[in-house]
């Protein structure tokens, strides 16, 4: 394992004084923050899934409950716990009682599977895994048996759905300080491997709390968790989070598809929600002729890939609420569409920092300014955006700049108000309808095939996810044919996440080169139209 210096790469002092001078840091952990919910809000319904309900006072209780159960098993402060759960109430006690207990959640989708959740547990020494049971007919004590079998920290199965069963003594320790780190959030990546993000308490309510505020939630704001929990953007922007912290009321929405939503929306007056652009597009069709009430709907926020300005433009016309684009990144940076910007900035474009020290800089190749307004590469600093990726010096070496900026591998331009545009993107990576894959980790997958001599993924338009991915292979010579279904399966065979599949497959005899001979992304990209 890499020495425990390269878990987290703190700000500078002098930063850090500052963020807490500015009062953007302010000392309060997850823990006390919870407990200053409960005093204020205690008996308002905070979390509702189906017909269950947690108050405010219950989730406090439940959270001391969990991290009592996680305490009786041996999990204590600072240990890795590997979180997997669908939009399902308890997601909420077992995150926040893993806070109160100083245990680190790793989060991951519920469509991850042996390879990403074998890698994380093994990359984090995880000493536990919470899953939900049987989800969407997948077993998740199958994949959790494979993969204790392969990581031998890992000591604790957990079925999220039998916690509280057997009564704990609540724990409700202390010692967790606000500057630690609360979890480790899933990047997105370009390189072969998932890279871990660590947030602190202090940076992620900070988010939280300036989120909140910008989206204007209130105790009347009822948020719908249509995206997966467990992403950054579902949980911080403004999020399940950003809604507790206004005393508003979260509905957990098993799928995001209108058949479920529609009819929650109607039932639980729900105000707000947040989808990938793929979806909106989905709701914007089915809106149309949909018999539910959707009148409560006050803000739609689209975010996690480019919205075209076309879908944007549709979504007050149709669904009668206001839209909010919002542009985030698990590292840090989030920017919204503000309530009062004109509807040409909020239609056209990705929306302005959070902070005013957030800091953005968009820069050519050789990390030069580019003139005002042109397109260029994003990097970014600032009191929620992370120094460093877990245990990851090298990576972080080339993610970073000498002077702590952020690459995020996305080309952007800058309007006079501050409004980012999103352009397009450096990183070698596929933005398929939100969810990221990194092309490399599919690639390393793929030449694990004995009768595959390269293979090169790239990006291909497509009118609903924005984005597939086309997998280019180059057999090897004398080896039998393989099919593109082939190809497939046995990427499906590697226990990969089932979006991280090639949809296409096309089998070439070699790669466009670049100048200097690297493979050429950007030619193959084009290679259809080529041919
Ligand atoms: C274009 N590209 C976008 C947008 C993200 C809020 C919202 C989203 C995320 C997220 C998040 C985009 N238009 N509106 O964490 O808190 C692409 C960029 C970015 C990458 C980050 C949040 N919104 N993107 O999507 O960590 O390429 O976070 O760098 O999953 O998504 O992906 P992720």
């Amino acid at each position: 394992a890499a020495p425990p210096s390269t878990d987290f790469t703190p700000w500078p002092a002098a930063t850090a004084d500052r963020y807490r001078a500015a009062g953007y840091w302010q000392g309060e952990t997850f823990s006390a923050w919870l407990h200053g919910l409960a005093a204020r809000f205690g008996d308002r319904v905070a979390v509702v899934d189906g017909q269950r309900r947690w108050t405010y006072a219950e989730l406090d209780e439940a959270a001391s409950r969990t991290a009592g159960t996680f305490e009786g098993l041996g999990v204590s402060r600072g240990d890795r716990v590997v979180v997997q759960l669908p939009n399902i109430g308890e997601f909420l006690p077992v995150v926040l009682g893993l806070f109160r207990l100083g245990a680190l959640p790793v989060f991951t989708l519920p469509s991850h599977r042996r390879a990403e959740i074998g890698h994380l547990a093994a990359a984090t020494d995880a000493v536990a895994y919470v899953i939900p049971g049987v989800w969407e007919r997948f077993d998740y004590h199958a994949l959790a048996a494979e993969v204790r079998a392969a990581v031998p920290s890992l000591r604790l199965v957990i079925d999220a759905t039998a916690l509280g069963q057997e009564p704990s003594e609540p724990f409700d320790g202390t010692d967790v300080s606000a500057g630690d780190v609360a979890f480790l959030q899933l990047s997105g990546g370009s390189t072969g491997l998932p890279k871990l993000i660590p947030r602190t308490h202090d940076d992620y309510l900070y988010s939280v709390r300036a989120s909140a505020e910008i989206c204007r939630l209130s105790s009347d704001t009822v948020y719908l968790v249509a995206l997966p929990v467990a992403h950054n953007f579902t949980m911080s922007s403004p999020g399940v989070l950003g809604v507790l912290h206004a005393g508003g009321r979260v509905v957990m929405c098993p799928a995001p598809s209108p058949a479920v939503a529609f009819p929650l929306i109607a039932a639980q007056r729900v105000t707000m929600t947040a989808l990938v652009p793929p979806l909106a597009l989905v709701w914007l069709d089915a809106a149309a002729g949909a018999t539910d009430d959707l009148s409560s709907l006050e803000l739609l926020q689209v975010g996690g890939a480019r919205l075209a300005d076309e879908a944007a433009a549709r979504v007050r016309p149709v669904l009668g609420c206001a839209l909010q684009q919002v542009f985030g990144m698990a590292e840090g940076l989030v920017n919204y569409t503000r309530h009062d910007d004109p509807p040409e900035l909020v239609v056209g474009t990705q929306g302005r920092p959070i902070s005013p020290d957030d800091e953005i800089r968009i820069v050519d190749s050789a990390d030069v300014e580019v003139p005002a307004g042109t397109v260029g590469h994003l990097l970014t600093r600032g009191p929620y955006t992370i120094r460093g990726y877990y245990r990851a010096a090298e990576h972080n070496a080339v993610a970073f700049t000498a002077d702590g900026f952020y690459r995020t591998g996305d080309l952007v331009r800058q309007l006079p108000s501050g409004h980012l545009v999103v352009e397009g993107r450096a990183k070698d990576q596929i933005n398929r309808g939100g969810e990221k894959i990194a092309a490399e980790e599919v690639e390393n997958h793929l030449l694990a095939h004995p009768a595959v001599l390269d293979a090169s993924i790239v990006a291909v338009p497509d009118p609903v996810l924005g984005e597939r991915s086309c997998a280019y292979v180059i057999l090897r010579s004398g080896a039998p044919a393989l099919t593109a279904g082939q190809v497939r399966a046995f990427v499906r065979s590697r226990g990969l996440a089932a979006y991280k599949v090639p949809d296409r497959v096309e089998f070439v005899d070699s790669f466009p080169q670049t100048a200097v001979g690297k493979v050429s992304k950007a030619r193959l990209r084009h290679r259809e139209g080529l041919s």
